[in-house]
């Protein structure tokens, strides 16, 4: 037997799925982990392999999921709502602990699967936009209280643009793979906003912009849809959830959502900045959880747009440099095409630059 086969074989057996559950299927479009859904006796499951390329201490990320999954258990009970579906449930090995290790090392977690939901790899309605906007606005606000200091930080200097910099230039004097010749305008692209990556961490340094709860990863396909009604249900992928930045946490939804374009689209023609839909996120993302941001987090909302696009880009071309070890890809180039189209938006957002701030004033001006 294959040892991938043979090691998911150990994990499913190590979660008390039901005797008669042997197989398990492929599920999602993450980038990161290896997603398989169980179809268990009673119920059905998510059960993951954590990326070992992505995370080098599951112990402390999982001892992160199960304490903040509780936490918003409790704060979604208090406040009315159903924790089994608007939250996470982590489902334990039979043996005890948060996890399993397969004999190759490999480390498996296993969730509810949250039923009746859909997961949109696009904005395909504004309304749908919203939603998310919403629901990681939401996020921010239940956890405004969470003790900050007692997470782990699950990848060390992960939204440390300054950091993700100094590691691009070093895959070009690599250049291991000789690719860096077919990427040259890319790498001139973020070379020159050299300056830009140091724009929130010097006010982070400075005091200006305060240090939070933060998911760090909030894509649209990272939030759950009641099928139903259409509304935002459960965020997922906790895996990063760790302090940072709330810019950061705006910006990455902008920076995957407010486009009609895949993350991958090869016509950079079709790749662009909708500035409606940033006004309609922005509008969700502050109403829910605005009252717990400072003046300061809502003016640098743009700010958060352009590094985490700025930075996102600079992680996909560094991959693509080193060999694709990183995101997973399902063709040669992608990480370069995904790179691509992130320089195009961050082109875009320059150019509605002034737009894009207007958002933030007119909020700061109404909520006066
Ligand atoms: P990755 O870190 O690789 O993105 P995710 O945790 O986001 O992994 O899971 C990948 C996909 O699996 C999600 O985009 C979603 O479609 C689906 N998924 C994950 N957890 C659940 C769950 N508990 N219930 C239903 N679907 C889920
Ligand atoms: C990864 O895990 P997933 O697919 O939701 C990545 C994010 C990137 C994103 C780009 C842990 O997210 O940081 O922004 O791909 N997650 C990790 O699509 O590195
Ligand atoms: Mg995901």
């Amino acid at each position: 037997m294959a040892q991938a086969e043979q090691t998911l074989r150990e994990a499913l057996a190590a979660f008390g799925f039901g005797k008669d559950v042997t197989g398990a299927v492929r599920y999602g479009a993450g980038h990161i982990n290896d997603t398989f859904l169980v179809e268990g006796e009673e119920r059905r499951f998510i059960l993951q392999r954590v990326s070992s390329a992505a995370f080098k201490e599951p112990d402390k990320l999982m001892e992160n999921i199960v304490n903040v999954t509780e936490y918003l258990g409790r704060e979604i009970a208090r406040q009315g709502g159903d924790p089994a579906r608007e939250t996470l449930t982590v489902v334990h090995p039979r043996d005890g602990g948060h996890s399993f290790t397969d004999s190759a090392g490999g480390v498996w977690r296993a969730f509810y699967f949250v039923e009746g939901t859909e997961c949109y790899q696009a904005a395909e309605t504004p309304q749908l936009f919203a939603a998310s906007g919403r629901a990681f606005g939401r996020f921010q606000r239940l956890l405004r209280d969470y003790p900050a200091a007692t997470l782990h930080e699950t990848i060390p200097r992960f939204h440390d643009t300054e950091d993700r910099l100094r590691k691009l230039k070093a895959a070009i004097a690599a250049d291991s793979l000789g690719r860096a010749k077919d990427c040259r305008a890319e790498i001139d692209f973020m070379l020159a906003r050299e300056a830009d990556c140091s724009m929130a961490l010097n006010a982070l340094r400075e005091g200006a912009l305060p240090l939070r709860v933060t998911h760090n990863d909030t894509k649209l396909n990272n939030v759950l849809m009641d099928a139903e009604t259409g509304e935002a249900l459960c965020v997922i992928d906790l895996d990063t959830v760790m302090p940072g930045l709330s810019i950061n946490d705006f910006g990455d939804s902008i920076r995957f959502g407010a486009n009609h374009s895949a993350e991958d689209e090869r016509d950079l023609s079709k790749v662009s900045l909708d500035v409606d839909l940033y006004r309609v996120y922005a509008a969700a993302f502050l109403g829910e959880a605005g009252e717990a941001l400072t003046g300061a987090e809502v003016r640098y909302l743009p700010w958060g747009a352009k590094l985490m696009t700025l930075e996102c880009g600079i992680r996909f071309l560094t991959d693509h440099l080193e060999g694709d070890s990183y995101f997973h890809i399902s063709r040669p180039g992608q990480n370069l095409d995904r790179a691509r189209t992130q320089c195009k938006l961050v082109a875009d957002m320059e150019a509605h630059w002034g737009e894009l701030n207007a958002v933030s004033e007119e909020y700061l001006a109404r909520a006066e």
